[in-house]
């Protein structure tokens, strides 16, 4: 049995993804990131980012007790050593897949989440239009510009790491096909490439099933203050608010 630390959100979809396209069983332990589930010492002991997602393996590969993992690239590379699915083992075919799931995590996911942080989210934290202004240029014309990389990548292969479906696409199609709502809608005409593999992928049962998990949590209407309370918990951390928990959650797991 796996353990997922989870949240329906791009990054937390790729490990369901994963998870459904390997059969394998597992149990969603809900990490409410507004409610600030992520600082709890429990959680920063298997994920010392508080980030979600993370994996707990209570069968982990090469025996032993259990096994916790977090960052999704990496959760998904030990998924697909696990199951021997989606990542093949000769060094050439296995950097192929590597270098895109890196690319990802190093790239659109950063690039994205900054730029939805200022279209929607910093509005509610300045009121300075510059400051919007530069950061949803910025953080959009990069979403633009990897938007075009992928669009190459996928006019030659009909994956994005090659001829084969891999963890490269699956951790990188939650992010992009986000694309319309963080540019607009014309970039599915202006990469027509990477509206096809988008369509593809979201096609798939697997990943259909993936992106549905937990899509009930976080539903509930909440009240302006606690709108107000999630924003400053989630924008507003720094290191001193949460250090003597990491310390401690540090030395609990001291390899
Ligand atoms: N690089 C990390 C990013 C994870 C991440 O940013 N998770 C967000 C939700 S999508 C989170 O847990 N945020 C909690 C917080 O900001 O405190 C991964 O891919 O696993």
């Amino acid at each position: 049995m796996i353990d997922v630390y989870y949240w329906p959100t791009p990054n937390g979809w790729k490990v369901t993804i994963m998870l459904e396209e390997c059969g394998l069983e597992y149990r969603i332990i809900p990490v409410d990131i507004g409610g600030g589930d992520q600082f709890k010492p429990e959680f920063l002991r298997i994920s010392p980012n508080n980030r979600m997602p993370a994996i707990v393996d209570h069968d982990p590969v090469g025996g032993g007790g259990p096994l916790p993992v977090f960052e999704s690239g990496a959760i998904l590379e030990y998924l697909a050593d696990k199951t021997g699915k989606f990542l093949p083992k000769a060094p050439r075919e296995r950097f192929r897949v590597l270098q895109w799931v890196h690319w990802q995590m190093a790239n659109l996911g950063p690039m994205m989440g900054n730029a939805n942080h200022f279209k929607n989210y910093a509005k509610n934290i300045t009121d300075d239009p510059k400051q919007l202004e530069y950061g949803t240029r910025r953080f959009v014309g990069e979403v633009d510009r990897l938007s075009g990389v992928m669009d190459a990548q996928l006019s030659v292969n009909a994956w994005l790491a090659g001829a084969d479906y891999s963890i490269a696409d699956m951790v990188t199609w939650p992010w992009a096909m986000l694309a319309g709502r963080l540019i607009d809608e014309s970039v599915w005409t202006k990469f027509p490439n990477l509206k096809r593999w988008v369509d593809e992928v979201g096609q798939r049962p697997a990943v259909e099933r993936g992106r549905q998990v937990g899509s009930d949590l976080g539903k509930r209407k909440l009240t302006e203050d606690e709108e107000r309370a999630r924003r400053e918990l989630l924008f507003n951390q720094t290191s001193d608010k949460v250090q003597a928990a990491r310390e401690e959650a540090a030395r609990a797991m001291k390899g």
